[in-house]
């Protein structure tokens, strides 16, 4: 019998989309998802949001049997919503799990391409740093930030990723098994890079897909001073950490399987 809701070459694929204070955007985002990617199911995954998208996203649900939504009691984060929306796809056997904002900056006619890219790769991230790529209607500072930002972290971190920080992304459920989620800790942008870095370790397949990455037109940013801070912490407590790691290991020439990695 055919899988009605599976992906050509990579199975049934859940969207995963974080809301907080998004009511503005949700349909229009998720009209999109449903035009471009019929056969992927979506996860709204709503922290209780004062705006009333939660009730938003129930009416979408209502409409159609491929939207469903997670709600969730307060405000804790993206990487908390995120985590909880994998462990739901983990739960009913999807195959793959996308990562999308709401707020229309990462644009559902990407995906396609992106779902193609998962055919041969375990992660696929959707730049906005690689030939190809557009940024549109971004100020200088942000531009500034995320350049800078995933500089550090690809120099810091040894990881030959160009969009680190970049939060449009395809996991294959597979590869998540193989990093211990158990461990994530960050809350804003670093989730992403804790990610790339469990994935570079883990030694899965990533691959990096052009992506039109455009500013938010209706709503709020959740960016804050914390975000970035938080980013900047601990990327450079990782940094740290694996200097001391390969360091100690040059000394005592411990075999891998006994280091347990921060
Ligand atoms: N569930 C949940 N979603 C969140 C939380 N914080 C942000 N989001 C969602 O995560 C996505 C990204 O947040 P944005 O506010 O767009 O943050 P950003 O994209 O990093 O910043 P901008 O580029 O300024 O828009 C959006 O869909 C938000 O609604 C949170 O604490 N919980
Ligand atoms: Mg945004």
């Amino acid at each position: 019998m055919r899988d009605e809701t599976g992906h050509p070459g990579v199975g049934r694929v859940l969207v995963v989309i974080p809301t907080y204070n998004e009511a503005d955007n949700l349909t229009w985002i998720v009209q999109r998802v449903r035009r471009a990617v019929p056969s992927v199911d979506i996860l709204v995954a709503d922290d209780n949001s004062p705006d009333g998208t939660g009730a938003v996203a129930e009416a979408l649900a209502g409409q159609d049997r491929r939207v469903h939504v997670l709600h969730r009691e307060g405000k804790q984060g993206l990487g908390a919503a995120y985590l909880a929306g994998f462990g739901w796809a983990r739960q009913r056997g999807y195959d793959a799990v996308v990562e999308m904002d709401a707020d229309g900056s990462h644009a559902p006619e990407d995906l396609p391409a992106m779902l193609a890219a998962a055919r041969d790769a375990d992660v696929v991230i959707g730049s906005r740093w690689t030939r190809g790529a557009q940024v549109l209607n971004w100020p200088l500072r942000r531009l500034l930030l995320s350049r800078c930002g995933n500089l550090y972290a690809r120099l810091a971190l040894g990881m030959p990723v160009s969009d680190a920080t970049g939060g449009y992304r395809v996991y294959r459920l597979s590869a998540l098994d193989a990093l211990d989620l158990a461990s994530v800790c960050s809350q804003g942008y670093s989730f992403q890079v804790e990610l790339s870095r469990l994935a570079h370790r883990a030694g899965v397949r990533i691959v990096e897909v052009p992506i039109t990455f455009a500013e938010r037109e209706r709503g709020s940013s959740k960016m804050s001073p914390f975000i970035v801070a938080e980013a900047l912490w601990r990327i450079t407590g990782w940094a740290v950490a694996d200097r001391r790691l390969a360091f100690r290991r040059g000394l005592h020439g411990t075999p891998t399987g006994q280091v347990r990695w921060p």
